[in-house]
């Protein structure tokens, strides 16, 4: 939701209509407790970053799920119909999407949604030279506005892909809200395959948004580059510093960008003042159990169907259906 005074402040070396980013830090910002959305990581580095995140140690999610997509691929491929059509919501890399991909030789067509152009056309170059013959589509967008999908395969049969927990970064009534979004966009008879991250020991959450490396950090910090080189802001990185904690009550991991004095920043000709210790709150991670996302998948229409986990019980991918 926009803050009242979000396009007040905006200054007007920005066009109202298409600067969303600069009007969503400016609202964010304006905030008691500061925030921005996270769908913002996700310029070209911000991109390369979580891409370095997939791969770190302590990061299980990813190779928990590939290997159980790669345990079940032909399971989850099994209700998709010859010529019909793979829609993948926030799709990235879309290295995973080649593990189904693999499973779906007579497949009409691949869309792929994501707000990052930069993952959208690396994706896109690997996909075609390992598959041929598949009809690659990217859609610039956001997953949470109705996008429309390509005329000539709209009319198609469609299944959703959402994977890598991305549902996580949603509020659970922000995440019933777009599984009703998704299950309007793939009806009718759509399905929906979606990874969601389960409920486990708090230390090992925290460790994995908070790595020994520093990736993490560097890709919460990358925000306040963004917002600099994009809205004309000036932070000093060197005087922030990441920080992740499990929030048992709502059942997510927070990652916020803690100040480290009393300073002024100043965003598209506006000042922001940060006590010493203040933090603009950047992400939200949520954790399911089997059951809890069940209810939200049904609360938003769906019909929960098959679930595949990990045999340490990890990480979960539904398969949520129509009737
Ligand atoms: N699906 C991949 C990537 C997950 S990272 C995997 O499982 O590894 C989250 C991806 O969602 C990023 O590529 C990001 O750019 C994209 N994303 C985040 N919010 C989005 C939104 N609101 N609309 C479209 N894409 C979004
Ligand atoms: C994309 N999303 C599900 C990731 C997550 O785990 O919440 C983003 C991320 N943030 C920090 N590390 C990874």
């Amino acid at each position: 939701m926009l803050h009242p005074n979000a396009r007040e402040l905006l200054s007007e070396r920005f066009a109202l209509d298409d600067d969303e980013f600069a009007i969503a830090v400016l609202d964010g910002l304006s905030r008691p407790q500061k925030t921005l959305p996270c769908r913002f990581f996700y310029d070209s580095r911000g991109s390369e970053l979580f891409e370095e995140i997939t791969r770190l140690p302590e990061y299980y999610p990813t190779r928990t799920e590939t290997a159980i997509l790669e345990t079940h691929a032909a399971e989850m491929a099994d209700g998709v119909p010859d010529g019909g059509v793979l829609v993948e919501f926030g799709s990235g890399s879309s290295i995973k999407t080649e593990i189904l991909l693999g499973e779906l030789p007579r497949l009409g067509g691949y869309v792929a949604i994501d707000v990052s152009q930069s993952a959208l056309g690396g994706a896109k170059q690997r996909l075609v030279s390992r598959f041929p013959t598949l009809d690659v589509r990217p859609v610039i967008g956001d997953f949470s506005h109705p996008v429309a999908l390509p005329a000539d395969l709209a009319g198609r049969h469609k299944t959703g892909f959402f994977p890598g927990s991305t549902i996580g970064n949603l509020t659970p009534a922000a995440a019933q809200r777009l599984l009703r979004v998704f299950r309007a966009l793939l009806s009718p008879g759509g399905r929906l395959i979606v990874g969601v991250d389960l409920k486990k020991d708090a230390r090992k959450l925290v460790l994995a948004y908070n790595d020994s490396a520093g990736v993490t950090a560097a890709f919460n910090l990358n925000l306040l580059a963004r917002i600099n080189r994009e809205v004309g802001g000036s932070f000093d990185l060197d005087a922030f510093r990441h920080e992740a904690i499990y929030n048992p009550r709502d059942g997510r991991i927070e990652m916020h960008l803690v100040s480290r004095r009393d300073q002024d920043v100043a965003v598209a000709g506006r000042r922001f003042r940060f006590r010493t210790g203040e933090t603009i709150h950047t992400e939200n991670s949520y954790k399911y159990s089997v059951r809890q996302f069940q209810d939200v998948a049904r609360a938003a229409g769906w019909t929960p169907a098959r679930v595949w986990a990990d045999a340490n019980d990890l990480f979960s991918v539904h398969e949520l259906i129509t009737r």
